[in-house]
């Protein structure tokens, strides 16, 4: 069926704003809640969506971005796979006058005119705060022994595994004996945590004593390789990921998962806000911060049923 084009009448009789959005993929359950969150969030308000997932792939999001522009889309909101390579296509919405929202992820551009503000969480601080529980809290906290982490990051080039891997390494290099031994991309999936986890565990046996990943799905993954090479997750490897998805809930009950750093992916109202405010030129803000929090295992089974991704 074709979509409905630009101009239609909402139910309320006014004109529909139609929003062109280009999701990332569905690689993580982080990802499905945030799709969960835009949708609905969206159609509560009325506003025509037109969507698009670009599994993974930035050629994917490009030609999406330059299909709502040929469409005459009234908003475009896309959450960038990596920071880089947007230049060209935003230059192109916005000689055809077509703001430009970014959700979740940030772009590197040298002009920041390109788009109207960004809705998504502070990575840097999300890895910080990842490093400060294995400083400050984790069983390794005391020793004298060099505490060996290996490092799942996510998609090569994306602002999350950036941000993430450099506020971790920024807060360890506060204490010598913690040291990334090994770092490779999962490309946030499980199959891909579980994966590099092998090799990982193949190349340094048992003498992992940490495992960073920067998401939930890819220590989930790792987790079963851990514990195919018949060892503890949670114990003889202390684990510390990010996101505070229910699956990281469950393996914190479970006792296999340490610690998760919360990332909150319902960012659907915030989108819906931003686009009227774009749309009756009210100013926002370049950057608008999502609240988060860090939760242990010892709280997971009194919060998971409060958690609503
Ligand atoms: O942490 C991960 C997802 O960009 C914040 O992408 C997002 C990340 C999230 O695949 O699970």
């Amino acid at each position: 069926m074709l979509a409905a084009c630009s101009g239609e009448k909402n139910p309320a009789g006014g004109e529909r704003i139609v929003l062109g959005f280009s999701q990332v993929g569905a690689e993580s359950e982080w990802r499905t809640a945030n799709t969960e969150s835009i949708k609905s969030a969206v159609q509560e308000a009325g506003i025509q969506l037109r969507f698009s997932d670009a599994q993974q792939k930035q050629e994917n999001q490009i030609k999406a971005l330059r299909s709502f522009i040929a469409q005459r889309v009234d908003v475009i909101a896309f959450s960038p796979v990596v920071e880089s390579g947007w230049e060209t296509v935003l230059r192109e919405a916005k000689a055809a006058n077509i703001p430009v929202i970014l959700t979740d992820r940030a772009v590197k551009v040298s002009d920041d005119s390109l788009y109207v503000t960004l809705i998504g969480s502070d990575f840097v601080e999300e890895g910080r705060k990842a490093a400060r529980w294995l400083l400050e809290q984790s069983p390794l906290k005391d020793g004298t022994e060099p505490v060996r982490i290996v490092e799942l990051q996510g998609t090569v080039g994306s602002a999350p595994a950036n941000d993430r891997m450099k506020g971790f390494k920024e807060v360890i290099a506060a204490n010598p004996r913690f040291q990334v031994v090994r770092s490779q991309s999962g490309d946030f999936t499980r199959a891909k945590g579980k994966e590099v986890m092998e090799a990982f565990l193949k190349a340094e046996g048992s003498s992992i004593d940490v495992l960073f990943a920067h998401n939930d799905d890819m220590a989930i993954g790792a987790i079963q390789a851990i514990e195919e090479a018949g060892l503890k997750p949670g114990q003889d490897i202390v684990i510390v990921s990010i996101d505070a998805v229910r699956g990281a809930f469950e393996a914190m009950m479970a006792g296999k998962l340490n610690v998760t750093v919360e990332c909150n992916p319902l960012l659907g109202p915030q989108l819906v806000d931003a686009i009227h405010a774009v749309r009756e030129g009210r100013p926002l803000p370049k950057r608008i911060v999502v609240e988060e929090s860090v939760f242990t295992r010892e709280q997971a089974a009194e919060v998971f049923p409060t958690r609503r991704y």
